[in-house]
């Protein structure tokens, strides 16, 4: 039986997924998962590439060792980042992780050459300090000599890609996720490169999820004993595949992508390029199929995963179940934090910035694990709200209730207050969206499925999704009261 192979790289985890789809039916298997640690050297904070590259490769091995044929593969990760190539097609320096510093400031810096307005208006990006316009800026300003050798700029999926096919392809969903690329023009902003000093050659030709892009490069079939198969771009942007894979019946709905991030939106036709989008710093990134993905950033699972990690550091393990467990024995709703505040953004000593956070708002700071859980966990719920208010104002639709996707929905508490908060059903799965998604658009590429809302349908048959009704709605409505005010959170 035909099987197909799909890697997705979260922040945290990285994971290679079988496919196999019979009578619209999919079933999946796990054939392999592995840690994604970064790597502090001195200030700089790096991702391992080329672990990350291995890991892949330990996939194809898996596969092989198991008797399966695989018959196509892809990749999808997390957004913004990037490496270079130099004029011999190598490597050049281990690409920086998002959460690196060397960002800090630079969007005020940026922004005194060129408008945000003016920037907005070109790509309908929100504004995220390390967006790779940012990251890009900041080593321009720091003169980097991996500018000045750098002949292409290759995203993480596409330099993976690259280094498994020899093809230097940069894909879309993620392209957009530079806030270089201009959707009106349909194509990387040439106006806007000039403008930041860098060549319009570092950046290739853009391929749509469903493009071949190439096929197992000799050198690795050599290595592993495997045979060439095609290799696909999909909407390489996790996000974006996890969006294709949101199990909805209806046309417009309203999605929460939970995972280290928590991103929250609907697809629209459209970018929606507006004043108040702007205001809001909602973004539209690319999606499959000539959609886009009206959406914003949350914080999310991260800052529980960073407490987790603290109070591993002090010699505490939890496991994820028991955190969870944990907080449902803390008092309701007692302190909130705004997810999205810049106090949460780096790696640290996450418990004592939410320590600070309520000092500076004053309320009374959560003590132990189970209450800053619990903190956590409500915060990100009624920020849901607020999102979710606001993507029904831009979008102009109205939502019956919101898709859950990704691991975070194996926080059950989450999914029932965040059904809480929004006082509307949560319909939770498939867990592993991005990896579903990323294995559709391959099977829409071999003509296998028809469309994505074909895809859509055949993810809803195949996968259980769990459903939250709201509960203690009056209680929670009056706590996003006190939220909003505590967060000076204001639509
Ligand atoms: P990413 O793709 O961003 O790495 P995932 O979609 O894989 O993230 O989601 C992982 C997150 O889900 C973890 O960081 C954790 O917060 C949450 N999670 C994973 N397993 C569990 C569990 N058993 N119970 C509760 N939460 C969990
Ligand atoms: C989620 C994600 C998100 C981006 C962030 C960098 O994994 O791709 O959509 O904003 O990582």
């Amino acid at each position: 039986m035909a099987s197909i192979l799909a890697y997705d790289l979260g922040a945290s985890s990285g994971r290679a997924l079988l496919g196999r789809l019979t009578d619209n039916r999919i079933e999946t298997e796990e054939l392999h998962r592995f840690g994604n640690d970064p790597v502090q050297v001195a200030d700089r904070l790096h991702w391992d590439i080329l672990r990350l590259y291995h890991e892949l490769k330990q996939g194809l091995l898996k596969a092989k060792h198991q008797g399966v044929e695989v018959s196509s593969l892809a990749i999808d990760s997390w957004a913004v980042d990037f490496g270079f190539l130099g004029a011999s097609g190598e490597l050049l320096g281990n690409p920086y992780h998002y959460r690196d510093r060397h960002t800090d400031g630079i969007m005020e810096k940026l922004f005194a050459d060129i408008p945000a307005a003016d920037i907005f208006a070109r790509t309908g990006i929100q504004f995220l300090s390390f967006n790779s316009i940012f990251q890009l800026y900041a080593l321009k300003q720091a003169n980097s000599p991996l500018l000045r050798e750098a002949k292409r700029f290759l995203m993480i999926p596409d330099l993976l890609r690259y280094f498994m096919t020899g093809e230097q392809v940069n894909e879309f969903t993620n392209a957009t996720t530079t806030q270089l690329y201009n959707p009106k023009l349909g194509g990387w902003d040439g106006e806007l490169l000039g403008k930041l000093g860098l060549s319009e050659s570092l950046f290739g030709p853009v391929a749509q999820p469903g493009q071949a892009v190439g096929s197992l490069r000799p050198s690795l079939t050599e290595e592993l004993g495997v045979r060439s198969i095609p290799v696909y771009a999909v909407a390489e942007h996790d996000t974006g595949s996890a969006v294709v894979a949101v199990p909805a019946l209806d046309r417009s709905f309203a999605y929460l992508s939970c995972g280290t991030w928590s991103l929250m939106g609907t697809e629209v036709e459209q970018p929606v390029i507006s004043e108040r989008a702007r205001e809001l710093n909602f973004t539209n990134e690319g999606g499959a199929y000539g959609t886009f993905r009206l959406l914003k950033n949350i914080m999310g699972l991260w800052i529980l995963n960073e407490c987790r990690r603290e109070w591993e550091r002090a010699g505490q393990s939890y496991s994820f179940p028991e955190l969870v467990q944990m907080s449902n024995r803390a008092d309701p709703l007692a302190a909130f934090i705004e997810p999205d505040d810049d106090l949460f953004l780096h790696p640290g000593d996450m418990p004592g910035q939410i320590r600070k956070y309520c000092e500076r708002t004053g309320q009374r700071a959560p003590e132990g694990p189970g209450a800053i859980v619990r903190c956590i966990l409500e915060s990100l719920a009624l920020k849901y709200r607020y999102v979710l208010e606001l993507t029904e104002e831009l979008s102009g639709k109205r939502f019956g209730g919101l898709h859950m996707v990704g691991g975070g929905i194996q926080n059950k508490l989450l999914c029932q207050w965040s059904a809480n908060a929004i006082g509307k059903p949560v319909w939770a799965g498939p867990a592993e969206g991005s990896a579903i998604g990323n294995l559709a658009v391959q099977w829409i590429a071999s003509g296998e499925l028809a469309d994505i809302w074909e895809a859509r349908k055949v993810i809803r048959d195949s996968f259980p999704v769990d459903v939250y009704e709201p509960a203690d709605t009056e209680m929670w409505q009056e706590a996003y009261g006190r939220f909003l005010t505590v967060t000076s959170l204001r639509a």
